[in-house]
């Protein structure tokens, strides 16, 4: 069967700042986090052994095209335009995102840009991180100087990717810097993070650029075990937390009144003044990116809570593994191509059909040059997962949802947090040593697709 994709559909790969350009001043939280503790990242490998993007940007954005890229999303490092967080803009740092925003627009490719990909600056990080109120500001004004400087040719900007991770990484479950433990301390990060939207939307408003806005989430459909309400409620619990504490604000421009009443009956609120909620209605995005990796599968827990124990989201859920799930056992997540299409109606029927877009999705594999056959990895894993992912987005389509395009993760292979290379999920190989580029199997599968604005399964 031959499945078409509607004009102008956006066909492209995502990338972010510290995964792949190197070379930076101004100090992150992972740079300060990996000189202390190197041991907690595969292989001993850091934040500063990348794909080298600000040296081979031009090169780059030549295979970008070679891919058939029509749109690239990457972001812009806060820590390299201005060291400090807050201080002064670094010149050299505003050439090289002109330099490269010029370039893929001279090359026909759309730039989406991100403004934070998990990247905080040491020095915010040392008065507080996203727990102080006067790094909202700071971010606003870096989102503010931003859009002065390359808001004439970006037209369309995310404020966050994933801000729910480095609340779940960073104040949840241990792996993010700072570390912390503590319910409150993450339901305050992720309270400051959509404040900190909010005012970037609302600077981006006021500027009349020409653009739109938006945010990227990670949504992770909840599927309860049964229908059993005990496991329904499970599900709808973990959907508030980990989805709907991010989704509703960008799209409602309020939180889930459930989710609100659960966490001041656990004494879990974050501090609150009167006027943000005025704030956080003005942060109605203009475009959704998605990230689908995973869904979310749970049941109602089978043991009662430890009360000595921290307050955590798992306390009104047990994960569940149904059996026979599909898995892809490099980095232990579910394969689920439906939910891609889940995630679209659930948008499409309780969201009002927003404009959305895949903005990552992808399959990282160890050991991958074990599949190289002369030459070039034969990745036919990569082109079923996105082509098994693609036919369900498609039948979305179809049925009205308004996805306007698919961005894989990634375009070449890519330093992954803490997992460093352990996992490869580029369309082009890269050997760390040499830096050489080669393109894989799956990159000519996305090149054809993209050109044709079709592929045949
Ligand atoms: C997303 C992030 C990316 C990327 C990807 C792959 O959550 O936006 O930055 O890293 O996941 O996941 P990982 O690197 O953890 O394997």
């Amino acid at each position: 069967m031959k499945y078409s994709f509607p004009e102008h559909f956006w066909w492209g790969s995502a990338s972010s700042a510290l995964q792949t350009e190197g070379t930076r001043e101004g100090q992150t939280t992972w740079d300060y986090w990996f000189a202390r503790e190197p041991n907690r990242f595969h292989n001993g490998v850091g934040p500063q052994q990348t794909s080298t993007f600000y040296q081979h940007w031009k090169t780059d954005i030549q295979l970008l095209k070679q891919l058939n890229h029509n749109s690239f999303r990457t972001s812009i490092s806060w820590a390299r335009l201005i060291p400090d967080g807050i201080g002064e803009v670094n010149p050299q740092a505003v050439d090289f995102y002109n330099q490269v925003i010029d370039e893929l627009i001279e090359q026909g490719i759309t730039p989406f840009i991100t403004l934070f990909h998990f990247d905080m600056p040491m020095a915010m990080q040392e008065i507080g991180g996203w727990e102080n109120r006067d790094v909202v500001e700071a971010y606003a004004r870096y989102a503010q100087i931003c859009f002065e400087l390359f808001g004439d040719r970006v037209l369309h900007w995310f404020t966050f990717n994933e801000p729910i991770v480095p609340v779940e990484g960073g104040y949840l479950y241990d792996f993010h810097y700072p570390n912390v433990v503590d319910f409150r301390r993450a339901a305050t990060v992720a309270y400051h993070t959509v404040l900190a939207h909010a005012l970037a939307v609302r600077a981006y408003r006021a500027g009349h650029y020409a653009g739109e806005i938006g945010i990227v989430l990670n949504l992770t459909p909840s599927y309860p075990r049964s229908q059993n309400p005990a496991d329904v409620k499970a599900a709808h619990i973990a959907d508030l937390m980990f989805n709907r504490s991010f989704l509703d604000p960008v799209l409602r421009g309020e939180y889930p009144a459930d989710l609100v009443t659960l966490l001041k009956s656990y004494d879990q609120l974050p501090a609150c003044k009167p006027e943000d909620s005025a704030l956080i209605a003005e942060g109605k995005i203009d475009l959704l990116g998605v990230n689908y990796y995973q869904p979310r599968r749970v049941k109602c827990r089978d043991s009662a809570v430890n009360p000595q124990a921290p307050f955590m989201p798992e306390w009104f859920f047990d994960n569940y593994e149904m059996p026979g799930r599909k898995m892809n056992p490099y980095r232990g997540w579910e394969i689920y191509e439906p939910g891609i299409y889940d995630i679209l109606v659930n948008l499409r029927d309780n969201y009002g059909n927003p404009r959305c877009f895949i903005s990552e999705n992808g399959m990282g594999v160890e050991n991958e040059k074990r599949f190289i056959e002369n030459g070039q990895i034969n990745d036919q894993y990569r082109i079923d997962f996105i082509s098994g992912h693609l036919t369900w987005l498609h039948k979305g389509i179809s049925e009205g949802c308004n996805c306007l395009g698919y961005h894989m993760w990634t375009f070449i292979d890519n330093w992954s947090w803490c997992n460093a290379y352990k996992n490869r999920y580029g369309f082009i190989q890269l050997d760390l040593d040499t830096q050489q580029r080669t393109v894989k199997k799956s990159g000519e599968w996305f090149a054809a697709t993209s050109l044709n604005n079709s592929f045949d399964k």
